[in-house]
């Protein structure tokens, strides 16, 4: 087979207290359960298992609105995976961070971050999720602190406890790509268009397909010499074939929608970090969405049903 053998690290990042329901805690072991390692060595590469990042309270700290929920594990969360992702990004490896609700995000892709500044690359994030994630923490009604971890790697103000100081190595917000949303508050919103923010709304999806806006963006990481970190949240995907989330909106990718995003970012050999985030095992059918997101790792990491043509004519 044609594929480009990669050594993979598997991060686990049990991370509940950003969502509003509980479950997620459960989800790096529902990847392992569901064969994420036997299908990727499967595949030619080979695969660490780093076992799971353990939570480092931080003490006491004040939220900054009375509305957030579990404020200081956040900050203990993106300490620790902030610290792991800045050392895996800075040897050789592929690191798959498990969740974990996607206020993980914040220190997976920061600590990434890092690692690319260290090498003079920018770092570009593709965030497939049906919504934004694009709150301060003055903005969020819901006080879920996994509607805020791309605000905060973008360097919106008002975030400064989560590392202890200003975040040295914001994302450019015109190096971030959201597609598959269909949920936005007018806040979000209105900051998104503010600066910049590039989003593929399901609309957009439906009518000019995935392809056609996902092509431009892999162009503009190619030609800065970027490192791409790829954040797939479970409710990217539609709730009939991926029911296992705590925050379903209906009218998500399909099945082959996500499997050609996975095969073109496979085929463009610039991803370098992948988080899969939002696994509700609790909430999943039969370990259905477990497996689905597998199998869409599987298409990142070169799966296909010919890998080259049957004739020549
Ligand atoms: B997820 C909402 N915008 O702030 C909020 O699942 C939803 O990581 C956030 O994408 C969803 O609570 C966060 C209504
Ligand atoms: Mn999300
Ligand atoms: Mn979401
Ligand atoms: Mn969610």
């Amino acid at each position: 087979m044609n594929v480009v053998r990669r050594e993979i690290v598997l991060v686990g990042a049990p991370v509940n207290d950003g969502a509003g329901q509980k479950g997620c805690v459960m989800g790096p072991d529902a990847y392992r359960t569901a064969g994420l390692g036997e299908t990727l060595k499967a595949l030619g590469h080979s695969v660490t298992d780093h076992g799971n990042v353990r939570l480092v309270h931080p003490g006491n700290v004040a939220p900054p609105n009375p509305v957030l929920r579990n404020y200081e594990t956040y900050i203990g969360w993106t300490r620790a995976l902030h610290a792991k992702a800045a050392d895996l990004g800075s040897s050789p490896v592929f690191p798959i961070y498990l969740g974990g609700d996607h206020s993980m995000a914040a220190g997976t892709v920061s600590g990434q971050a890092r690692a690319a500044a260290a090498q003079g690359r920018p770092l570009f994030v593709l965030w497939l999720d049906a919504h934004s994630d694009f709150h301060t923490l003055d903005s969020t009604a819901s006080g879920n602190l996994h509607g805020t971890p791309l605000a905060f790697l973008c360097g919106l103000s008002g975030f400064d406890d989560l590392l202890g100081a200003p975040l040295e190595h914001p994302v450019s917000p015109e190096n971030v790509e959201i597609m598959g949303v269909r949920s936005v508050d007018d806040a979000e919103r209105e900051m998104l268009i503010g600066l910049g923010v590039g989003v593929s709304d399901m609309r957009r999806i439906d009518e000019s397909g995935v392809g056609t806006l996902l092509t431009p963006f892999l162009d503009r990481v190619r030609e800065a010499n970027g490192l791409l970190h790829v954040s797939l949240d479970v409710d990217f995907l539609d709730p009939e074939i991926a029911p296992a989330v705590g925050t379903t909106v209906p009218g998500g990718a399909t099945f082959r929608e996500a499997h050609l995003v996975m095969e073109m970012l496979h085929d463009s050999g610039l991803v370098t970090s992948l988080d899969l985030v939002e696994l509700n095992p609790f909430l999943d059918e039969r370990g259905k969405t477990a497996r689905l997101m597998v199998d869409l790792t599987g298409s990142l990491f070169g799966r296909r049903v010919f890998d080259r043509p049957t004739r020549s004519f």
